[in-house]
C-alpha cells in the first residue's frame, strides 16, 4: 500500500511541476494556460508539502496582480496565449498585471494561515507583507460585494462554481443579443457536453463587455447591476478568510480592529441564505430576493465557515448515500442533474476537500469519510479537473494542479487504499 501511495504522490508533485511557469502554476496545459486565483492557492498548499518556499512564492505572485482599490483578479495574464478566449484584449484591464476585472473565492486567505502554521519561522516575513493587500481585499469585498453581509458574484466566474444551475435563473433576466460574434477556445479542448452552453456564454461575455465599457471602474460597475447573486462559495469563504487573517494578525501584532467588523456582518449575512425549504445553504438573487433552490456542495461550506448547524448534516447525508466518491456539485436528485457538465453535477476534489475540512473541524464522522473517499477517487481515477461522481469517470482537463494539491495536502494524507 505503501508503495501506491509514493507513487501517487510522486505523479501529484510531478503535476504541480509542470504546471509551473515559475513563480506561479497554471491549472492545466492548454485548457487554463494563465494563472488562475482560487487554483493558486490550493497550489501553494500543494507545493508546501514538498516546498514550502515556493509555496508563499505563489500567494505574493497572486497578490502582486492586486487592482489599487484592493480587487485581486480571477485570472492574471502573465504571457499572451492564444489558446484561451476571453484574454487579455478582451478584458481590457488596467491593474498592475495583464489581468481579468472579477475576482474569486479568497481561500487564498485562509491557506496563508496554514501555510504559517506549518512553518512560522518561514512564515512571519511574508505574513507582514502580505497582511495588508489581504485586508484591502476583504474591505473590497465589504464594500462591493457585500448585500446585508452575504457576499455577491457580479459574474457567474466569480464564485467559481462557473456554470452551476444556481445561476440559472438569474442569468436568464440578461439579454446578450448585442454580444456580438467571438470564437470560444475551451471547446478546442474539452468536449461540448462537458462545457457551458452557447446561451451562457453570450452572457459571460455580455457581462465582460459591460464590465469594459466602464473601464471596471467599481462604483459605475454597481449601479443597476444585471447580475448580482449572493453566493454560499463567497461568503464561507470570505467568513473563514477573514477568521484566519484576524488570527495570523493577533500572532504579528498586526492591527485586526475592521476585521472583527467585517466578520460580524458576514455571520449575519450567512443567515440570510439558509433555505428551509431545501434544509440547506442556497444562492439568493439579491436583485429580487429569491433563492436559487439549489443543493449544491457550496450548501455545505458551512461549517468550513465556522458554523455548525445539525439540520444541515442530515441533509448531507441524503446527499451523500447513493454516491461513493463525496460531493456533487448539484444533488442527484435534481432534475438538471448533468452528471459529465462542469459545476451541474461531477465532484470535486477541491470542495470536497474545503467541506470535509470543516466537518472534520467539528468533529462530524462526515468529514475523515470525505477525506477517504477523495483519496479514493484520486487514486483509482487519476488527476482530472473533476470527476462523474456516480462512477468517478475523469472529466473535463487532465493532469490538474488543484486535484494534485488535494492530494498532497489533504486527501492522500492518512487515505486507507486497497
Ligand atoms: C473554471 O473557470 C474558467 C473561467 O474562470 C473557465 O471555465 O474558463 C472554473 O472551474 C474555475 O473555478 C477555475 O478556477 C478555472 C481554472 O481551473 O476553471
Amino acid at each position: 500500500m505503501q508503495a501506491i501511495k509514493d507513487e501517487l504522490d510522486r505523479r501529484a508533485i510531478q503535476i504541480m511541476r509542470d504546471n509551473d511557469r515559475g513563480g506561479y502554476t497554471i491549472p492545466t496545459h492548454g485548457l487554463y494556460p494563465y494563472q488562475w486565483n482560487w487554483d493558486s492557492a490550493f497550489a501553494a498548499l500543494g507545493f508546501a508539502a514538498f516546498d514550502p518556499a515556493r509555496a508563499w512564492r505563489e500567494l505574493e505572485i497572486l497578490f502582486s496582480g492586486q487592482w489599487l482599490d484592493g480587487m485581486v483578479p480571477h485570472i492574471l495574464f502573465h504571457r499572451p496565449d492564444p489558446g484561451y478566449f476571453p484574454g487579455p484584449d478582451v478584458w481590457q484591464c488596467r491593474g498592475p498585471l495583464p489581468s481579468s476585472g472579477i475576482t474569486q473565492p479568497p481561500v487564498s486567505l485562509s491557506f496563508a494561515r496554514r501555510l504559517y502554521e506549518a512553518n512560522p519561522a518561514m512564515g512571519a516575513v511574508p505574513v507582514r507583507m502580505l497582511f495588508d493587500p489581504m485586508r484591502r481585499w476583504v474591505q473590497w469585498f465589504m464594500a462591493w460585494r457585500s448585500h446585508e453581509g452575504a457576499i455577491c458574484i457580479a459574474h457567474p466566474w466569480e464564485s467559481g462554481r462557473d456554470n452551476a444551475a444556481d445561476w440559472d435563473k438569474a442569468m436568464a433576466a440578461i439579454d446578450p443579443h448585442d454580444v456580438g460574434t467571438y470564437q470560444r477556445r475551451d471547446l478546442d479542448h474539452v468536449h461540448a457536453a462537458m462545457r457551458p452552453t452557447k446561451d451562457d456564454y453570450d452572457r459571460y461575455i455580455w457581462l465582460v463587455q459591460r464590465g469594459r465599457r466602464m473601464g471596471w471602474h467599481a462604483p459605475s460597475l454597481a449601479v443597476d447591476q444585471p447580475f448580482f447573486v449572493a453566493d454560499p462559495t463567497m461568503t464561507f469563504t470570505l467568513m473563514r478568510g477573514v477568521r484566519d487573517l484576524i488570527w495570523l494578525g493577533e500572532q504579528q501584532g498586526l492591527p485586526t480592529a475592521s476585521l472583527w467588523n467585517d466578520l460580524q456582518l458576514l455571520e449575519k449575512g450567512a443567515e440570510t441564505l439558509w433555505n428551509p425549504e431545501i434544509s440547506a445553504y442556497d444562492s439568493r438573487n439579491a436583485l429580487d430576493g429569491e433563492f436559487s433552490g439549489t443543493l449544491s456542495n457550496a450548501s455545505f461550506l458551512a461549517w468550513y465557515g465556522g458554523i455548525d448547524r445539525p439540520e444541515l448534516a442530515e441533509t448531507l447525508m441524503q446527499v451523500l448515500r447513493p454516491l461513493p466518491y463525496g460531493v456533487p456539485s448539484l444533488a442527484l436528485q435534481d432534475e438538471r442533474f448533468d452528471p459529465k457538465r462542469y459545476w451541474r453535477g461531477p465532484v470535486w476534489g477541491v470542495l470536497n476537500m474545503l467541506v470535509g475540512m470543516g466537518l472534520e473541524e467539528f468533529g462530524y464522522p462526515q468529514g475523515p469519510a470525505l477525506r477517504q473517499m477523495t483519496g479514493r477517487l484520486i487514486a483509482s481515477h487519476g488527476f482530472a479537473e473533476y470527476f462523474d461522481p456516480r462512477d468517478g469517470a475523469p472529466a473535463g482537463g487532465g493532469s490538474f494542479t488543484w486535484t494534485a494539491a488535494v492530494w498532497l495536502a489533504w486527501a492522500g494524507v492518512g487515505v486507507e487504499l486497497g
